[in-house]
C-alpha cells in the first residue's frame, strides 16, 4: 500500500509541476485529494490494514498529502504571477503620449465681483448677512416705505408667489429684517439675488444686489459719501472720483444716485468713450439716508428721535459693476454658461 500511496505522490506531484493552467491544477487536486481522488481511495481501504501497519501507511499518506499541497500553492501562485505579468503586458500604459489639457474652471464673474465687493467693506467693519428670495409683501415692499398704492412700486415690476409673498425685487427687504431683528447699531452688508419682470442687454429677470446699512448714532450724509468714496477707489483704481445726483427712493431721505468717474477716461473725457459715452460718468448705485419710517417699523423710532440715531443705506446690482470691471457688453452673457465666455475670466 505504501508502494501505491509513494507512485500516486509522485505522479502527482509530476503533474502539478507541468499542468499549464489554473484549471488543469483544479483536475490533478481533484484526481488525487478530492473525495474520489486516488490519495482518498487508499486511505478509505485502510480498514482492511493491521492495527500495526495502519498508522505507518497513515504517516505516509499525510506526508504526501502535506507535500501535494505545498506543490499546489507553489504552482498556483507562479501561475498567477504569469497571468498578472500577461495581463500586466496588455494593459501598458504608454506614458510618452501626449497627455490631454485639464480644463480649469474658474469662479463666476458675478462671484469674483460679489467677493471682491464684500472684501472692501468688510475692511470697513461690514458684516455680511442674508435673507430669503421668498419674501413677503410687506419686508419688500410695506416696511421699505412703499405701500400697496404707491406709485414706486412700478419702479420695480414684481413677481408675485401669492397673496402677501414675493420674489424679492430687492436687497432692501434684508436690511428691514436685520433691523427689525436687532438692535442698533448695524453696519452689514447683504448680498444676493433678486427678481423682476424686466430683460434687455442691460436687465435681467434674475440678478444680483448688494446692499449697505450703517445705523448708529450721528451718521451723516458726509459718512455716506466717505464710505461710497471708499469703495470706488478700492474697485476702480485710486483716482476714481464719484458723484452723487439727487434722486428718489421711498426708503431712503434723502435720496441719491451715485456715480463713479470712468475709469477709461481717466484723465481726459474722451466723447467717443464706449464705456461712458462721452459723458465722464458710471451710474453705480443708489443710496440716501435711511427714512425715519424705516426706524419706526424696525422698533428704533423713539432713539431717532431722543438719541440722534441715524443711518444710511446703499444698493448697488452686481451685474453692473462686473460688466464695468470686466467690460462686458450684454448682461446676459453671464447667464448663458457658455465656457468660451466664462473662461476669459
Ligand atoms: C434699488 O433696488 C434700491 N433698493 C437700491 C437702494 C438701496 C437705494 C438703499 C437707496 C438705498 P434700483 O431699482 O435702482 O434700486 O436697483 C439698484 C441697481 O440694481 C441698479 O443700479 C442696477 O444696477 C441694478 N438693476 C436694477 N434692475 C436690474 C435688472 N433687471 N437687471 C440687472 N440689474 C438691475
Amino acid at each position: 500500500m505504501i508502494e501505491k500511496l509513494d507512485a500516486i505522490g509522485s505522479q502527482a506531484l509530476k503533474d502539478l509541476e507541468t499542468a499549464a493552467s489554473l484549471d488543469r491544477l483544479e483536475q490533478v487536486r481533484i484526481s488525487v485529494l478530492g473525495k474520489k481522488g486516488a490519495l482518498s481511495e487508499v486511505l478509505k481501504s485502510l480498514g482492511a490494514v493491521s492495527a500495526e501497519e495502519r498508522p505507518k501507511i497513515g504517516a505516509v499518506a499525510n506526508e504526501w498529502k502535506r507535500k501535494i499541497d505545498a506543490a499546489l500553492e507553489l504552482r498556483k501562485a507562479q501561475l498567477d504571477k504569469a497571468a498578472l505579468d500577461v495581463q500586466l503586458a496588455q494593459e501598458r500604459v504608454d506614458i510618452s503620449l501626449p497627455a490631454r489639457t485639464p480644463h480649469r474652471g474658474a469662479l463666476h464673474p458675478i462671484t469674483q465681483t460679489t467677493q471682491r465687493i464684500i472684501q472692501v467693506f468688510s475692511r470697513i467693519g461690514f458684516d455680511v448677512v442674508t435673507g430669503p428670495e421668498v419674501e413677503t409683501d410687506y419686508l419688500n415692499f410695506e416696511a421699505a416705505n412703499i405701500p400697496a398704492d404707491h406709485p414706486a412700486r412700478d419702479m420695480q415690476d414684481t413677481f408675485f408667489m401669492g397673496p402677501g409673498v414675493v420674489l424679492r425685487t430687492h436687497t432692501t427687504s434684508v436690511q428691514m429684517r436685520m433691523m427689525r431683528a436687532q438692535s442698533w447699531p448695524v453696519r452689514i452688508l447683504c448680498p444676493g439675488a433678486v427678481y423682476r419682470s424686466d430683460s434687455d442687454a442691460t436687465h435681467s429677470p434674475m440678478f444680483h444686489q448688494i446692499e449697505g446699512l450703517w445705523v448708529d448714532q450721528n451718521v451723516k450724509m458726509s459718512d455716506l459719501k466717505g464710505t461710497l468714496l471708499f469703495f470706488a477707489q478700492e474697485l476702480f483704481g485710486a483716482d476714481a472720483k464719484i458723484r452723487l445726483r439727487p434722486s428718489y427712493f421711498p426708503f431712503v431721505e434723502p435720496g441719491a444716485e451715485v456715480d463713479v468717474s470712468c475709469f477709461q477716461c481717466r484723465t481726459k473725457i474722451s466723447p467717443t468713450c464706449r464705456v461712458c459715452k462721452g459723458s465722464g460718468w458710471l451710474e453705480i448705485l443708489g443710496a440716501g439716508m435711511v427714512h425715519p419710517r424705516l426706524f419706526d417699523v424696525a422698533g428704533y423710532g423713539e432713539d431717532y428721535r431722543s438719541k440722534n440715531l441715524t443711518g444710511f443705506a446703499f444698493g448697488l446690482g452686481i451685474e453692473r459693476i462686473a460688466m464695468l470691471l470686466y467690460g462686458i457688453p450684454d448682461l446676459r452673457l453671464m447667464f448663458q454658461g457658455d465656457v468660451r465666455f466664462l473662461n476669459q475670466f
